[in-house]
């Protein structure tokens, strides 16, 4: 298996964590997000992800693009240990968080998307960090919200075991430190990320020990 990403997207970030807890490892290939332009947008990757977006896993079979499809399909193949309940409504708020990250707050906060406010609208950095510190905040907000409204048991989101909703949870973190977003709002959720810090599946999927990591 050969897994395409970058050290500091989240979406391949999340891929990592997912690998680990599974023990799996695929043979990486980093794009490189920004060099000569950024190298997902060249034909060669392209081939591989029309979207031009990392991350994309070529499974020997096929490629597959989107970190929350390949994660549920890594959960499918190698099924121990699970990522998502058994019990359907409680699966579907696990699903809730998950895309509440990947589709509602990642986006706004994307590469693409800030290079476009940059160049289209005249945005320096500052008004960029401020864009990003807003969505960010606020989607990490209803986050918080969303686990306090589920009654929350044990150290991780929905459990005692770490699932796709710590998946997302804690690479948008980490890009929420990067922007600046005052984390003081999200008591449960910065708790949740340090019981997922202590464990090596998410230390070992930390951007700064990547390959390609220029931290
Ligand atoms: N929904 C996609 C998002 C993928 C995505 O946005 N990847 C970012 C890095 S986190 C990217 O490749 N950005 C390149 C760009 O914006 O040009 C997923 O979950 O895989």
């Amino acid at each position: 298996m050969i897994f395409y990403g970058y050290f500091r997207s989240s979406s391949a970030y999340r891929c990592r964590i997912a690998f680990n807890l599974k023990g799996v490892s695929p043979d990486f290939v980093p794009v490189h997000l920004r060099r000569g332009g950024g190298e997902q947008k060249q034909d060669a990757y392209r081939e591989l992800n029309p979207q031009a977006l990392v991350p994309a896993l070529d499974t020997g079979e096929s490629v597959l693009t989107q970190s929350l499809a390949i994660i549920e399909w890594l959960d499918e193949t190698v099924p121990t240990p699970p990522l998502l309940p058994r019990e359907a409504g409680l699966r579907a708020r696990v699903r809730a968080f998950a895309l509440a990250v990947a589709c509602d707050i990642h986006p706004l906060q994307n590469l693409r998307v800030l290079d476009y406010l940059r160049t289209e609208f005249g945005q320096d950095q500052t008004a960029l960090d401020a864009w990003c510190r807003r969505w960010i905040g606020d989607g990490l907000a209803a986050c918080e919200s969303l686990l306090v409204r589920g009654e929350r048991r044990g150290d991780f989101c929905f459990g005692d075991a770490p699932g796709l909703a710590d998946i997302c949870l804690v690479p948008q973190l980490f890009a929420a430190e990067r922007f600046g977003v005052d984390q003081t709002r999200f008591p449960r959720l910065k708790a949740i990320a340090e019981a997922c810090a202590s464990l090596p599946a998410f230390a070992d999927a930390r951007p700064a020990v990547q390959p390609d990591s220029e931290a």
